[in-house]
């Protein structure tokens, strides 16, 4: 008989350490899936008596792993006491934060549970994958009412194989959602967002074959338009397998052996490619086939570096005329709900003259990226290392790298994404270098065809503004947020100030700007009118083209979003005003400033 102590630590390692499958599925929307997407029933549970016994335990970690809302029970005989019945409890509309769907849920931090019910047909010998776009903050999945395993971080895909535990008919799916804001975590306590909880993204069953096709790379090699470099993985360990990788319109075709790893290199001469660019957002059909699967998809091919303070895109230094976004939808509350709202997002950005978006500060829907891809939109990709995190926590580091990890994996065959950023506006300190140190060498080796930036911070001296934060040495951008004219100093002043940077290379503005509250007007210097922040880009465009360096700028910000932190009961009421669109869709006269510096950089940059 095993002993209570090994037992308990069986049980430890099996539920409490269950975490998602390592390796997502590559193109999960290109493969044969069976949407979960729709109305699930909730509850909310801010004690978390659904996941607790009244010792506090953890119902899935005690010996029967029963109890919990999980098992979604059902009374079987009319004295049975059940608390809780996910059939009468209400619905939400997953994809889905709660905070824009339920009035009291608004400013709701905790627990909630959610339940869906699907019919699923599995075929003997084909692999079965539950996939969950993005779930904020922390979920724990059950299917039938058993663990599958738990996830962090609130804007990353995650899966789980569930080819044994999916049964013919009915299934029950049960995740514990909670987005409590939690000082060791990635964001941490304090950000500039609202912090929506829920299932945010898709959720989907796919269906794959026994040896599928789980990961790809098809890009051009580093700095090497005449050369497709990437890989095929297949998901098991089978040497000598045959794959086939095949884009017809460019003649170009290649089928290569799988490693002990399942792994087949790629490498393809190319003599003449039509490169993706803004201008030119060409995107060519993939075919990548094995013996048992295949998949398609459309990919876009350029080149990106640096040189000196010049960025290269296909070989010619560019000007990233840029705009920041969030991912949330301005006009109705709520994260972007699906492609129509992204497209609305990436569609004002053209109105702008953009060919860049900085889609800060977490990692927006796979769909953004794909549709950059299709609209000639360049990308800057952001992981929520945001202001004060606990630089000193390992597992802190840990769930910071996942999470990057996780995007660069997920992304990585876009054209339009150009650059990862490892974070925003990380105060000064040795154990921050550090952490932003081993997150830039991650970066690396994990894509060293990209470039790697930060949102670094400024300081002051007299009327110097200077940059000289050490992990500069570590990115490829000097990249930096400023905010002159705002919370410091006033517009018409910055013609006093000046530049000092300490490193030779491109430099991009990551944020700049101020708040207007639409319809709002005065002269130049009253806050919060439309004129202030008029003036506020009339005075920093000059400002930041004294740098002979400047190669780009993401202006803070595409729209005006919902954040906590912003609380004049009028200018603001719980909105960031710093967009140059309103929350009604109206643009403000800044937008116009900054519209018509691009038009005249473009020309500039022909
Ligand atoms: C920043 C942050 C951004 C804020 C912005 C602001 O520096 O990076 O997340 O929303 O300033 O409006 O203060």
């Amino acid at each position: 008989m095993i002993k209570r102590t090994q037992y308990l630590l069986l049980l430890l390692l099996s539920v409490t350490f269950l975490s998602a499958d390592a390796q997502l599925v590559q193109n999960i929307f290109g493969r044969k899936h069976l949407s979960l997407n729709g109305r699930w029933n909730y509850i909310i549970d801010p004690y978390e008596m659904g996941y607790y016994d009244y010792r506090h335990e953890p119902f899935d970690q005690s010996k029967s792993g029963k109890g919990g809302f999980y098992d979604d029970r059902k009374q079987v005989n009319k004295s049975e006491l059940i608390e809780y019945n996910f059939d009468l409890s209400p619905t939400l509309k997953i994809p889905g934060d709660w905070n824009s769907q339920v009035e009291k849920l608004e400013l709701y931090e905790g627990t909630i549970w959610l339940r869906n019910k699907f019919q699923a047909n599995p075929v003997a010998g084909k692999k079965y994958i539950l996939y969950f776009g993005a779930v904020n903050y922390e979920a724990h999945v059950y299917l039938n009412g058993k663990k599958l395993g738990i996830h962090k971080g609130g804007f990353t895909p995650f899966q789980f194989e569930v080819t044994n535990q999916l049964k013919q008919g009915e299934n029950f799916v049960v995740v514990k959602v909670d987005n409590t804001r939690k000082q060791d975590e990635i964001p941490t306590v304090n950000t500039d967002w609202w912090n929506y909880g829920g299932i945010t993204r898709d959720v989907l069953l796919a269906e794959l074959s026994g040896n599928y096709i789980q990961d790809y790379k098809i890009q051009l090699g580093r700095s090497n338009a005449k050369q497709i470099e990437g890989y095929v993985k297949l998901s098991e360990n089978s040497a000598g397998q045959s794959v086939e990788v095949n884009i017809p319109e460019a003649g170009l075709k290649t089928t290569v052996k799988t490693d002990a790893d399942g792994v087949a290199k790629v490498s393809i001469p190319v003599k003449k490619l039509n490169l993706w660019s803004p201008e030119n957002p060409k995107l060519y059909q993939v075919l990548i086939s094995s013996t048992e699967d295949k998949v398609e998809e459309k990919i876009g091919f350029r080149t990106i570096e640096t040189r000196g303070q010049d960025i290269l895109l296909n070989g010619k230094s560019i000007f990233l005329r840029g705009i920041s976004l969030h991912d949330e939808n301005p006009l109705v509350q709520g994260r972007l709900r699906g492609q129509g709202d992204m497209r609305m997002m990436l569609q004002w950005a053209k109105e702008l003259n953009c060919n860049y978006v900085r889609l800060a500060h977490y990692p927006h829907n796979e769909e953004m990226n794909r549709l950059a891809d299709e609209m000639g939109l360049l990308v800057w990709a952001e992981v929520p290392v945001y202001w004060t995190i606990s630089w000193e926590n390992q597992g802190t580091y840990n769930n910071a790298q996942q999470q990057l990890t996780d995007l660069i994996e997920r992304d990585k065959n876009r054209a339009a994404v150009i650059i990862w950023s490892i974070g925003n506006e990380t105060p000064l300190s040795e154990p921050r270098f550090k952490f932003m140190s081993k997150l830039a060498d991650k970066v690396r080796e994990l894509d060293n065809t990209r470039l790697v930036g930060a949102a670094l911070e400024v300081h002051r001296k007299g009327y110097d503004v200077i940059v000289d934060d050490p992990l500069g040495e570590k990115l490829d951008l000097v990249s930096f947020n400023q905010y002159g004219g705002w919370y410091w100093e006033l517009p018409k002043e910055l013609p006093k100030y000046k530049f000092k940077i300490k490193y030779n290379k491109p430099v991009i503005i990551t944020e700049v700007g101020g708040d207007a509250l639409a319809g709002y007007h005065g002269d130049e210097d009253t806050r919060w009118t439309e004129e202030f922040q008029e003036s506020l880009y009339k005075y920093q465009i000059p400002f930041m083209n004294t740098m002979s360096g400047l190669r780009g700028m993401t202006p803070w910000i595409l729209t005006d979003f919902r954040s906590p932190r912003r609380q004049h009961p009028f200018f603001q009421d719980f909105w960031n005003r710093k967009g140059l669109i309103s929350e009604t869709g109206k643009k403000k006269k800044a937008f116009w400033v900054l519209k018509d510096f691009y038009d005249q950089t473009q020309a500039k940059f022909k």
